[in-house]
Parts: C-alpha cells; structure tokens; sequence
C-alpha cells in the first residue's frame, strides 16, 4: 500500500470537532418561526389529495412508510423487513416465504434507503428499492399495489448499508457491504487477520426491465474497508458508480479510534459497464454461496422462496481499469451526482470543507495516468487533479446532499444541525437554515435524480428533544419540511415518522396515481386454496391437517359452524375474500392463535395457520369493520378430543 503524503488544502478540524460529531449541538436559533403563509403552504382540504408521496424508511422498525407532501400526514406503513401483525405480513402462511433467508425466517431488519426506480434517470414511479442492514437483503416493492414483491439475500456481505442505489435506467441496483467480511472457504479467521483476509463485495443485481424481477449477475471483490454509501453516475457519468470508504487504515476495532487517523479516506469510482463485459467474457468465477431469493407471485398471491447455492465472482485484482479511488476528507459518509452527471459532491463528517469532483476531470487523469499512489495495488487518482472545487466553511458534519435542477445544491450538516444551500457552479454557499436537531439525510423530490422537481427539501431528524408532546424516554423520530422556492429557505411543518427514518424520496403523486390497482380480479386468483364462490367452501382433512376453504364477503364468512376438530389438528383457514371493489378488505382472527390476523384484499386467498390445543367452542371474526353487518362476520369451531 503506497500513499504519498500530501498536504491538503483540508483539515480535520480537530478534536473538538470530533467530540462535537458525539454530541451534536442545538441551533441557538428558536425553532419556531414559520413564515406566516406557511400552514397554507401545508394545509390539504379534507377530500384533496397531496402533491407528492414521500416514501420513508423505517429505520430499525424495517419498514417503508408512505406520507402525503406537503401535509405531512402517514398514509401507509408498508411491510417489508419486518412482520407486521396489523395486516398479517411475515404471518400469513403465503408471507413467511418472502422474510426467508439463508438462516431462516428473520423477521426483522433495519431498512435505511428507499431508491425509487428510475428511467431516463427520472424516477418512473413502477417501484421503490430498499436494503435491509442487518442481514442483507434488497427489497423491491410494486408501487400498483404498495406490496413487497421480492426480497433477495446478499451473501459475501455484512451491513448492506450502500444499498440499494439504482443505475440510470435501474438497470441494476447495487448493494454494497459496510462491513468487510471473510470471503471464500476460509471463514473461520483471527478478527485480527482483516488486512489479508476480509475483503468487500459490492453485489450488482439486475432488475428486469418488464417485471421488475431481481438477479443477483455477479460480485465485485474489492478491498476490504468499510464502504458507507453511494450514487450511480448519469448522463456522461452513466457507466460509473461511486461507493464512500472509510476506515480505510483497515482497522479491525476502532476502540483505539484508529478509523478515523488518516488525514483522506476515499470515494470508490466503479465502472459497473466495464465489470458488466468482463462478466460476460467469462472473467468472473463462479463460487458457492448460499442465499434466498424470494417473489411474490401475482397469481397465486404466494410468495416462494428459493435457496441459492452459486454466485459469480469477479475480483478487482483479476481485472484492470474497473475501479479507481478518489482522495476524499475524513471519514466520508454521502456521495451525490449532480443532476447532469459531471460533478460528484462527497461529505467527509470530520471535514471542514465539501470537495466536489469533476467527473471529466476524472476520466482524464485516468487517461493521462495521474496517480498519488495506489490503494491495495488499485490507482488513486490525484485529489488536486479530479477536484472541480470545495465549499468552504459549510458548516459541522456534512452527510448528505440532494439538488433542485436549478444548479442549487442542499447539504445535510449533523453537528451544526442545518441544511446549507450552495450553488454547485461557483461553491458559494447561498443560505442556511437550522433543523431541528441533528440532520441525518435530506430528501429534494427527484433530488438524486436527473430531473428534480424541487419545491420542498425534507429534513430528517435523528433527535426531536422538544418538538412533540413527550411519550416517554423515547420521543417521536421526525421530519421538518422546508420550503426551497424562494431565494430563501423557510421552515413549513413539522411531522413525526415512523421508526428512524434515515433516508426519504418523493415523487409528484400522479406517477403513483395512474398505475393503482384497486382490487384483485377474483377470475384470475390461482391460489391453490382458492373458495371462488360460497358453494366451493368445504372442510377438508388428511392425517391432522385441516384446510379450511373458507370464504368472506360483507356480511358472512363461510362456513362459519365447523365442527369435527380434534385437539392438536393444524388447522389451515385459506379466506378468500370475495368482494370486487376498491378499499373493501375482510379481516380474519380466531381466538388464542400465535399467529397474527389476516387482513384479505378483495380477490385475493390468504392463509392462516393454527393449532386446535385445547377442547371447546372456539369463536373466530372480520377484524376489518367492512360494513353495518359487520359484527355479523363471525363464527365457531368445535375442537373436540382426539
Ligand atoms: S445513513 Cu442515516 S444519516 Cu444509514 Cu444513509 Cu446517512
Ligand atoms: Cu368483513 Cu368486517
């Protein structure tokens, strides 16, 4: 590993500011100023729609959560990672398929960014991407049903953090590990072997152009540091993508807080086309590994899950001219590509500047072989000779940032707790305005797109102190929405969020609007328990399983008298709910299962699983209030002894 030392136009600021990113300070501003139009600028009549869906991750609750802008006001919480009880996700007998993984169901993660699927590098409103952190995992949601349609594991990974971030025409999403693992047989290492033997693996998994289908195509063996986020390229920069590393002094515990010693990490610059075409000339190798892929079927309403056992793998090492560094300042966290692709903006958190790259000027010092060095046997490329320019003095703690397609560029800044406005052309910085408190990613609408629609930029916050009603030791997590059509930015709303929302996008509501699907054509429900009308309800037994076809329109679930249960039979209850209209689901419970309910959208079978474990008269009901006879959805079960 051969690094020139050089010295840098920027700094660290110091031990105070190291300590400061531990504790990060209250904007000495009152947080309550609104401008006086502001609540007309939020409010949405009763009966009016909202102009933009903002979709926000849930954070540690694992989920994805749908809110109308600018009201505020949460419209769906959307199941992915985790098992939701209120709609039967991760219960339902057709949904435990889809949290399966390589260790088995796991019905938690902690879901970080949502990426809306793009065209043209526009956002196309056909489905939204997220990772799952913990155990990694990419998620793909269809935005005609709001539904989790397929989630795919990522071996050869740990902390799926730089994730999942979608290519100019989602020709792929990517994913890439935060922590660098073992890779290959050699699993069982000494922690302290990290330089030779963990490697990262930045996973390129294709979405297809039609269904959305994900495949994992291949595996990029990089080096192994910790890779924090990343942005695909557009325009000219289309066959690039860019991955922040920090801890790339390959520390491998950072109670000594070594991670942060070295003066630059780095912006990883990777030309997937490239790495693409050397997969296809047969360059990548194929490697056992295990992990699930699991899709939803539109059909059967089912979810199936298969357990891979081979990925492809193609090591930097093998191949030139597919990855290069970029010097970047202290411990970089966001890295954002302008709206026509030139420029990289890349936020160090202890740094005291914001560098921007010019991706022209790093085209030619690739050409013209301007190293300062390399970084495991990979070219780094010179800081002074890639660098468009710096923001100077932007603030503490700089994270992320968005733009508005009017050649304006927002900066999140955690420790001063503010978002900065700057101009991406001559680096000056146009306006500040504090957040309530401790800003970790901001959200333009279309704002890591090719074409922002701008109007608001959403602050979201890690802490709320005193802006809500307190609930106890934890207090709501929340977003603050900020007006950016004016020269200055003004503060609109306040709205709390589900889980920790750590990344949000929008889009204009009419992109979502036009591809809704409001119910299921019962027609063309082939779930294999399917009861299409009341005559096909029947009770059927093999051995202790009991499959119950039962179906539920408003006002009767049937059957709703069955008897010849004996204690201990698995009782399989497939509802199919009958109705064929909009907003018209039927719910369906029993009493002491250990599962949750099942909530049945119109046209469609689910299945719920329960054990008969006692002797009596056992009620079960609609849990969904579905009509005036809706009290009347009711029914028992005899269990008798075996
Ligand atoms: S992270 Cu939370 S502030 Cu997971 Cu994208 Cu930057
Ligand atoms: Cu069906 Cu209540």
């Amino acid at each position: 590993m051969i690094l020139k030392k050089k010295s840098v136009m920027t700094q660290a600021v110091g031990a105070l500011l190291v300590t400061s990113m531990l504790f990060s300070c209250k904007p000495k501003q009152a947080g309550t100023v609104v401008e006086g139009d502001a609540a007309q600028k939020v409010y949405v009549a009763p009966g009016k729609f909202d102009e933009l869906y903002m979709f926000a991750s849930g954070g540690f609750s694992g989920q994805l959560a749908a809110y109308g802008l600018p009201s505020g006001r949460l419209l769906k919480v959307i199941p992915v990672f985790s098992q939701n009880a209120e709609n039967g996700w991760g219960y339902s007998e057709e949904t435990k398929p889809m949290l399966n993984t390589s260790h088995g169901l796991i019905p938690w993660d902690d879901a970080h960014h949502p990426e809306l699927s793009k065209t043209s590098g526009e956002d196309d409103g056909r489905w939204i991407f997220i990772n799952g952190n913990n155990t990694p995992r990419i998620a793909r949601i269809n935005l005609s049903t709001f539904k989790t349609e397929e989630i795919m594991e990522l071996p050869n990974s740990a902390g799926n953090h730089a994730s999942p971030f979608c290519t100019e025409n989602t020709e792929y999403v990517v994913g890439n590990t935060r922590f660098s693992v073992p890779v290959g047989d050699k699993q069982d290492v000494p922690i302290n072997s990290y330089k030779e033997n963990f490697r990262g693996a930045v996973s390129f998994v294709k979405v297809d152009k039609e269904n959305g289908r994900m495949n994992l195509d291949f595996q990029l063996l990089v080096p192994g540091v910790d890779y924090d986020l990343a942005h695909a390229g557009k325009g000219p920069s289309h066959d690039w993508i860019f991955f922040t590393c920090y801890n790339t002094e390959k520390a491998h515990t950072l109670l000594e807080v070594n991670a942060s010693q070295r003066d630059k990490d780095f912006i990883m610059a990777v030309n997937w086309k490239k790495a693409a075409e050397y997969v296809a000339q047969g360059k990548g190798k194929k490697m056992p590994a295990a992990y699930a892929h699991n899709v939803w079927d539109e059909a059967t309403h089912t979810g199936n899950s298969t357990m891979m056992n081979e990925v492809t793998i193609l090591d930097v090492k093998d191949v030139p001219d597919v990855v290069y560094y970029i010097p970047c300042p202290k411990s970089p966290h966001g890295v954002d590509v302008t709206p026509d692709g030139e420029r990289i903006v890349a936020s160090g958190k202890l740094a005291a500047v914001i560098p921007v790259f010019s991706f022209k000027k790093i085209l030619s010092a690739i050409e013209g072989k301007q190293f300062e060095g390399d970084f495991d046997g990979i070219p780094v490329l010179q800081y002074d000779a890639v660098l468009d320019g710096e923001v100077e003095k932007p603030g503490l703690g700089p994270l992320h940032t968005e733009f508005d397609g009017q050649g304006n560029a927002y900066t999140s800044m955690f420790v001063s707790s503010e978002i900065v406005k700057w101009k991406v052309d001559t680096k000056e910085i146009l306006d500040r305005i504090p957040t309530y408190y401790s800003i970790g990613h901001l959200s333009v609408p279309g704002g890591d797109s090719k074409v922002p629609f701008g109007k608001y930029v959403v602050a979201l916050n890690k802490i709320t102190k005193d802006r809500y009603l307190p609930t106890g030791p934890e207090l709501t997590q929340s977003a603050q929405l900020i007006d950016i059509t004016g020269e200055k930015m003004k503060l609109l709303l306040d709205f709390p969020t589900i889980g920790e929302p750590h990344y949000a996008q929008s889009i204009p509501a009419e992109k979502i609007l036009k591809n809704q699907i409001k119910f299921f054509k019962l027609a063309d429900n082939k779930h294999p328990h399917a009861a299409k009308s009341e005559k096909e309800t029947r009770v059927e037994r093999k051995g202790n399983r009991v499959d119950v076809y039962m179906t539920a329109i408003r006002s009767h679930i049937a059957p709703d008298n069955i008897e010849g249960i004996r204690k201990g039979d698995e009782v399989y209850f497939h509802v199919t709910n009958l109705e064929q209209d909009w907003d018209v689901p039927h719910g369906f419970a029993i009493k002491g299962n250990n599962n949750a309910e099942l909530l049945v959208m119109p046209g469609e079978t689910a299945t719920l699983k329960w054990v008969a474990d006692r002797i009596g008269v056992i009620p079960f009901y609609c849990t969904d209030f579905c009509s005036a006879l809706h009290q009347e959805m009711q029914g028992y079960v005899r269990v008798s002894d075996a």
